[in-house]
């Protein structure tokens, strides 16, 4: 798979989007949202989801849904926030422990070890759904932060060898952002690293 798959503008294999208008560069490998238990139809058989996840997606399972028009929310089809606090309801949720090879090729990867970030640095599209998936690949727990306020709700913490991933909103400002492992002592043997938004 290539890299240049990774804006969904023009995806041809977008299963929802009736009529091409999607602008919300959704990744073209992610698989429709399903609301836990399935088909979410009540007894007077109207859909009983909240409007922004309907056509929704989600990039990997556990994530957070993607709405249509690009914008991470919660399972109730709220905007997550991501100055919330973090795994509280309405911020963007880590997933459970996921298999490597089971990550969309879009999802941005992630190892972290003593030695620091592989990659350390990485660019994103101003405001754009991003998937972002950590890897431990040492014996550690580590944990992913950005240093800015702004993005405290975006964190994933990975025990020893263990995969998870967050899916959230970019910032909507260019600008680079330091992230950094907040396991005491690691940031500062060179756990740190930094995302640039365009
Ligand atoms: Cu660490």
């Amino acid at each position: 798979m290539t890299s240049s798959e990774q804006s969904g503008n023009n995806s041809a294999d977008n299963q929802s989007a009736g009529n091409g208008e999607t602008s919300a560069d959704i990744p073209s490998d992610v698989q429709p949202y399903a609301p836990e238990g399935g088909e979410a139809t009540t007894t007077e058989g109207e859909v009983a989801i909240p409007e922004a996840l309907k056509e929704a997606t989600v990039a990997v399972v556990g994530a957070n849904p993607i709405a249509k028009d690009g914008t991470v929310v919660t399972t109730e089809g709220v905007a997550v926030k991501n100055d919330a606090v973090p795994m509280s309801p309405e911020a963007p949720q880590q997933t459970p422990p996921v298999a490597k090879e089971e990550l969309p090729a879009s999802a941005i990867k992630l190892d972290i070890s003593a030695t620091g970030w592989n990659p350390s640095e990485f660019s994103v599209k101003a405001g754009a759904p991003v998937t972002l998936a950590i890897t431990s690949a040492d014996d550690y727990t580590h944990i992913f932060m950005f240093d800015d306020s702004a993005l405290s709700a975006v964190a994933v913490g990975v025990s020893p060898h263990e995969t998870r991933a967050i899916t959230f909103n970019a910032p909507s400002k260019a600008g680079e952002y330091a992230f950094h492992c907040d396991v005491p002592g690691h940031a500062a043997r060179g756990e740190v690293g930094k995302m640039i938004v365009k």
